[in-house]
């Protein structure tokens, strides 16, 4: 293989198009690329950060500022296993990943990894992989996001030699801090546990159960049942419900995402029967937003007194909701919108939604009037909350 490959090198050369000991000769990229030298670098998935300057392990006369150029037909280039570049933001960012655009990227793999550094001494390696070797335009590696200041990527030669050669690369962050965009939270049960929960309210663990069917979304869900007497909290009703504190304040806006199916003998009953509540911080009165069902309705009803939508109840179906909440007890800036299996059922509708001086928290599973006989099941999957609607899509 390797004698295969130096006939198709020494071949090339004669041609006469590589000069020396350089990374073109194993290719025709100087005709390849000149169509697309002057293309902007178009990266998916990556918010591209500002880079204050570049170094390199060294260079072959390509030199590491080619990276920054905007230009596919420019690179850096080094001969080596180990060769790196690294990109100095300038300050401490949230960075998530790396989008690079191999040189003659369509035609071999490059082996690499990438190191973070706060201070320029000590890195830490945040990924290891490989190109797809099927492209010459940018690829986005995704990491773990985390706030450093120095980028560094190592390249561990390729399919065909061992020279580092790079046209251009960004490093991907978020535009805003970590915390002003993007997914708040998940609760999605994808762990296989209840862990993505800040707490429980259950009689026994049998009444909360993480279960791999039916799921909604990814691999699991959870399955509520709620029994008459279930009254883990010594309070009114019967109750099994999953805890999340996420602590919504005065003039909070999320969007919230999840799924409920209601098992085919749920019971019905002239009463009410809570799936899903924002409760407040405090101790008296009723929670500010509540789904629930009553006979054969579900219901949202806000501030504790008034029904802002309803629909038919439907058993044995996955049901799936958005809902977009601004938090306030202001009932001309509170606000709630909620779409239902894909269609906006109710549009934005000014309420308060919370109590002054308090915060929210969320819950989900099965609460109900302490009349109901007949056992209840229902399952909840998909939580998610974010900031934007994109975000829990
Ligand atoms: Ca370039
Ligand atoms: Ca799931």
């Amino acid at each position: 293989m390797k004698k295969t490959l130096l006939l198709v090198e020494s071949l090339i050369a004669l041609a006469g198009i590589g000069c020396g000991n350089a990374d073109d000769l194993v290719s025709g990229e100087p005709s390849e690329t000149l169509g697309v030298a002057s293309d902007a670098l178009t990266t998916q998935n990556c918010v591209p950060l500002s880079t204050l300057s570049v170094i390199a392990s060294g260079n072959d006369g390509n030199v590491p500022g080619n990276t920054r150029d905007d230009q596919l037909g420019t690179r850096w280039s080094n001969f080596g296993k180990g060769s790196w570049i690294d990109y100095d933001l300038g300050s401490l960012k949230t960075v998530s990943g790396v989008a690079i655009a191999w040189h003659q990227g369509n035609t071999r793999a490059s082996n690499f990894s990438v190191s973070v550094s706060s201070d320029g001494m000590s890195y830490a390696s945040v990924y290891t992989g490989k190109s797809s070797g099927t492209t010459t335009a940018a690829e986005t590696y995704s990491f773990a996001q985390r706030t450093t200041r120095r980028v560094r990527i190592y390249v561990n030669g390729n399919t065909l030699n061992d020279w580092a050669s790079i046209a251009e690369a960004r490093v991907c962050g978020t535009s805003t801090p970590s915390t002003g965009t993007g997914v708040v939270w998940r609760g999605d049960f994808e762990t296989g546990d209840r862990s993505q929960w800040s707490k429980t309210q259950m009689v026994s663990a049998d009444r909360l159960q993480v279960v791999p069917s039916p799921a909604r979304q990814g691999n699991y869900a959870i399955k509520v049942t709620v029994r008459q007497g279930d009254n883990p909290i010594s309070a009114s009703g019967n109750r099994n419900e999953l805890v999340r504190m996420t602590n919504e304040k005065e003039g909070d806006e999320y969007f919230y995402r999840w799924s409920t199916m209601f098992a085919s003998d749920f019971p019905s009953a002239k009463t009410w029967q809570l799936f899903t509540q924002w409760h407040h911080s405090g101790n008296t009165g009723s929670p500010p937003v509540e789904f629930y069902v009553n006979g054969e309705t579900i219901y949202l009803r806000v501030n504790g007194s008034t029904v802002v939508w309803s629909t038919p109840l439907v058993r044995g179906q996955w049901q799936d909701f958005i809902f977009h909440v601004k938090w306030s007890s202001n009932p001309g800036v509170g606000f709630v919108e909620l779409y239902r299996n894909g269609q906006l059922v109710l549009p934005k509708r000014y309420a308060a939604t919370m109590y002054a001086g308090q915060t929210n928290y969320l819950k989900v599973g099965l609460y109900r009037n302490s009349t109901i006989v007949p056992v209840g099941v229902v399952y909840h999957d998909g939580w998610i909350q974010g900031r934007s609607l994109q975000d829990v899509q």
